[in-house]
Formats: structure tokens, C-alpha cells, sequence
């Protein structure tokens, strides 16, 4: 390979290896907007680990590919909601806890904890074995739940 392609297929892959690491800025006119787009983007997160959850602990047939995809769905989201708790958005039509704003730093572990027990999931998933699925989607199921547990009201 002469050196100016191959360095021209470098600059491509590490710009695809920064597009998967960095979900696309999300950028908001006002608060509003951003609570308004964290919550939809957990509610097509849990809609599809849902979906996973409920093949794990037996409410839904299990399907393979149905697992796979709807896996591979959340994982992708679970990237997004955090985009939307900037500065300001922590008062208006939200759940959200004060201590998501005085606690950052805890709030961030625990939303890169899903991220990383999705990402196994969605390993899992496409692996098609039953009972690693069943044990990744109760790990993802434990860090939504830690992280609600302290940062959701109810
Ligand atoms: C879900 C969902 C959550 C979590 C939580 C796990 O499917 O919508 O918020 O799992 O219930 O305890």
C-alpha cells in the first residue's frame, strides 16, 4: 500500500473510532428542550432494554434476534440521555434530583456504569446465549435502578 492511503485510512478509522466513542452534540434552545429530550431518550432506551428484560426473566418468549436488536437499540441510546442534564435543566417537568447537579461526579459514574453493563448486554445479546443474557440484563437492571434509587424523585 503506498503511504498517502494508508495514512488517508488511518485519519478515516480514528475519525469512526471518535464517532462511536462521541454521540453527536446535542444542543438545545432552552431548558425545556433538554429535560424534554433526556426523557425521551431513556424512555426508547427502556422501551427497547425492556424488551430484553422481559425475555430474561421469562415474561417473553425468548428470541434471539428480537434480543439482538433491541439490545444493540439500548445500547446506542443509553449514549444520549446525559447530553441533557446541563446547567439550568434542573427545574421544570422532571424527576430530577437536586444532587444530579451538587454530585456530578457521582451522577457521571453511575450513567457511564449503565453504559458500560449495556454495553455488555448488547455483547450478550448477540451472543444469543440465554443465561448471559439473563445475567447482563439483571447487571444493566441494578445500575438503572442504583442510579434512580439516589438522582429520581419517587
Ligand atoms: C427498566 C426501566 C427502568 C429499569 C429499572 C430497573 O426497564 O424502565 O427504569 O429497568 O426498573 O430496576
Amino acid at each position: 500500500m503506498n503511504r498517502p492511503l494508508s495514512s488517508i485510512l488511518i485519519a478515516v478509522a480514528a475519525l469512526a473510532g471518535l464517532g462511536t466513542a462521541l454521540p453527536a452534540a446535542a444542543q438545545f434552545a432552552k431548558p425545556e428542550d433538554a429535560i424534554k429530550y433526556r426523557k425521551g431518550a431513556m424512555t426508547v432506551m427502556a422501551a427497547h432494554f425492556s424488551r430484553v428484560a422481559g425475555m430474561a426473566n421469562g415474561k417473553i418468549p425468548f428470541d434471539a434476534k428480537a434480543a439482538a436488536q433491541n439490545a444493540e437499540v439500548a445500547n446506542f441510546m443509553a449514549a444520549l440521555p446525559f447530553a441533557g442534564f446541563g446547567p439550568g435543566t434542573d427545574k421544570g417537568d422532571t424527576k430530577a434530583k437536586p444532587e444530579i447537579w451538587t454530585e456530578m461526579d457521582k451522577f457521571n459514574a453511575g450513567a457511564k456504569k449503565m453504559q458500560d453493563e449495556m454495553a455488555k448486554l448488547n455483547v450478550a445479546a448477540k451472543g444469543g446465549n440465554l443465561d448471559a443474557i439473563k445475567a447482563a440484563a439483571g447487571d444493566v437492571g441494578k445500575s438503572c435502578k442504583g442510579c434512580h434509587d439516589d438522582f429520581r424523585k419517587e
